[in-house]
């Protein structure tokens, strides 16, 4: 049986963006390949690898892990868990940070970019964490890793570390592959289209998060900047804003750009901006509902600790044989 691996961290309020390059994805590959196993987790440890508050943090595990469900993964097919309670994650990462270069994570663009932003205190754990991301991919041998845009050099860096321990140590870990999104990939910043939308940003104003009631909704998509062309057109060099509103649009509502053209070909912004706001609420507000009724409830544990134990189970096992292979320990 096929693997399926994916993760998200509690760094923030859940975006649209979250949502549609990932969350959507997730359950949709569910839906269609229905001969793969699911293993999703909340990526806790790589939140710490920027300061975080402690009550806030353990606030958003539970928010991430109920927000899976909510937007529509079976529990019954998905082995949810939260990274730092299953430890074997930590020790691969630990082992994968001997087989990564120097000059391999000096050119992730996720740290560039990070440490641009925060100039004055970059954690050393920053820097490591496509070690650790690996190890939450291959230790459980995924065969695929759904994931937007911006994790696609995280990815091939995943790659490359399996290929070299398996090259060095023999046939080991299964070498997975990154599944990005067709539409949704990279929905970008409402107020500034030249960057992703971001949810550790600090203009609330550029970004959606799942939980905004339907009057934000709106309000953030009316003051989404476009352009002075005026006209409902697909062209993400000169109109980058209104692309990404229809990418938005077409990824919301499983539709295809061009048909969404076309239906306001005659139209203008006013009126396609209301429309896009309220497919958006038309998604979001049943996911809210069924948020509320599982983020407190002790159904949520169960599936919790259930998936705690199916993937230590797995690690645990797939460890003792990568200490034995590296040539860790006495046996
Ligand atoms: P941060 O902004 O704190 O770095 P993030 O949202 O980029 O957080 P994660 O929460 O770990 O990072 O991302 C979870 C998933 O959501 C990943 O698969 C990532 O590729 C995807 N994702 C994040 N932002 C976007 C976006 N703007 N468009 C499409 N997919 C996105
Ligand atoms: N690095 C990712 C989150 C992440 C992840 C993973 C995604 C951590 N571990 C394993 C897929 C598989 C990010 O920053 N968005």
């Amino acid at each position: 049986m096929k693997r399926i691996v994916s993760g998200i961290k509690p760094t923030g309020t859940l975006t649209l963006g979250n949502y549609l390059g990932a969350i959507k994805q997730f359950v949709k590959l569910q839906q269609k390949m229905t001969d793969c196993e699911f293993y999703l987790f909340v990526a806790d440890l790589h939140a710490i690898t920027v300061r975080q508050v402690p009550h806030e943090l353990r606030k958003r595990i539970l928010d991430i892990a109920a927000m899976y469900i909510a937007c529509g993964l079976d529990k019954d097919r998905t082995v949810l868990y939260i990274q730092s309670e299953v430890m074997q994650n930590v020790e691969l990462g630990y082992i994968l940070q001997s087989n990564v270069y120097m000059g391999e994570l000096e050119r992730m663009t996720q740290f560039k970019d990070k440490t641009a932003k925060n100039e004055t205190s970059i954690t050393s754990s920053l820097f490591t964490y496509p070690a650790l991301m690996a190890a939450d991919i291959i230790l459980y041998d995924a065969d695929y890793v759904p994931v937007g845009d911006d994790q696609k050099q995280h990815l091939e860096l995943t790659r490359t570390i399996a290929n070299r321990f398996n090259n060095h140590y023999g046939d080991f870990f299964t070498v997975p592959e990154p599944l990005i999104p067709e539409v949704g990939a990279r929905i970008m910043d409402l107020q500034n289209p030249e960057k992703k939308m971001s949810k550790s940003d600090s203009n609330e104003k550029g970004y959606i998060t799942l939980f905004d009631d339907p009057a934000t909704i709106k309000r953030k998509i009316k003051s989404a900047v476009t352009d002075s062309i005026g006209i409902v057109n697909y062209d993400p060099k000169n109109q980058r804003g209104l692309a990404n509103l229809l990418t938005i649009y077409a990824s919301i509502t499983d539709r295809k750009i061009e048909d969404i053209v076309k239906q306001y070909e005659d139209s203008n912004y006013k009126q396609f901006k209301e429309d896009l706001g309220q497919a958006i609420v038309d998604v979001l507000q049943p996911i809210q509902e069924k948020y509320n009724a599982i983020v407190k409830s002790s159904e949520l544990q169960e599936i919790l600790n259930n998936g705690r134990e199916i993937a230590t189970n797995y690690a645990f096992k797939k460890m003792r044989k990568c200490k034995r292979k590296v040539g860790l320990g006495r046996k």
